[in-house]
């Protein structure tokens, strides 16, 4: 049998990272951040698709695709997560678990970047914790989906429920 998919998904201008602005979001390249993923999701034994997208669209149709061919997904919205009520429904209306992933503490930084429209559908959130949010992210869902194994439910049903 295959190993599970997961989805990385990248918001608008993080396509940017490691070349500006290095004291808020660090050095590393958003392809040093592919690199780190894929040996964490290894490391549980998940393969990964990783997309970045500048486009709203597209990024909800990601997340669309996700539902048919993926476990869960680790998705940081950028400045999406702080104005898109589409991007909400698009998480909450496929039915797998998503993390909410911040590089930058934004609860240390302007008011508009402390509300997230992603949070309250989010499966769990990691802000802060610089590019190493990613790993927390993928490690989170890999022990979702040994939960839900575990109880023989599908990876996206509710682990409270467990
Ligand atoms: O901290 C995060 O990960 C953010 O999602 C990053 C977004 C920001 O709008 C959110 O409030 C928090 C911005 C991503 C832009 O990334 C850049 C990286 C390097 C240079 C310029 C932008």
């Amino acid at each position: 049998m295959s190993a599970p998919k997961i989805l990385i998904l990248n918001g608008p201008n993080l396509n940017l990272l490691g070349t500006r602005e290095p004291t808020v979001y660090g050095q590393q390249t958003l392809q040093d951040v592919e690199s780190l993923c894929r040996e964490e999701a290894a490391r549980h034994g998940l393969d990964v698709e990783f997309v970045q997208s500048n486009h709203e669209g597209d990024l909800i149709d990601a997340l669309h695709r996700a539902r048919l061919e993926a476990a869960g997904v680790v998705f940081n919205p950028g400045a999406y997560t702080h104005t898109s009520i589409a991007l909400a429904d698009a998480v909450s209306g496929i039915e797998l678990p998503v993390v909410e992933v911040h590089i930058s503490n934004v609860h240390a930084r302007e008011a508009f970047r402390h509300h997230s429209f992603i949070s309250p559908v989010a499966a769990a959130v990691f802000i802060g914790a610089g590019v190493n949010g990613y790993r927390l992210g993928i490690a989170q869902l890999a022990h979702l989906f040994e939960a839900a194994g575990a109880a023989g439910r599908p990876a996206g049903a509710d682990e409270r429920d467990a």
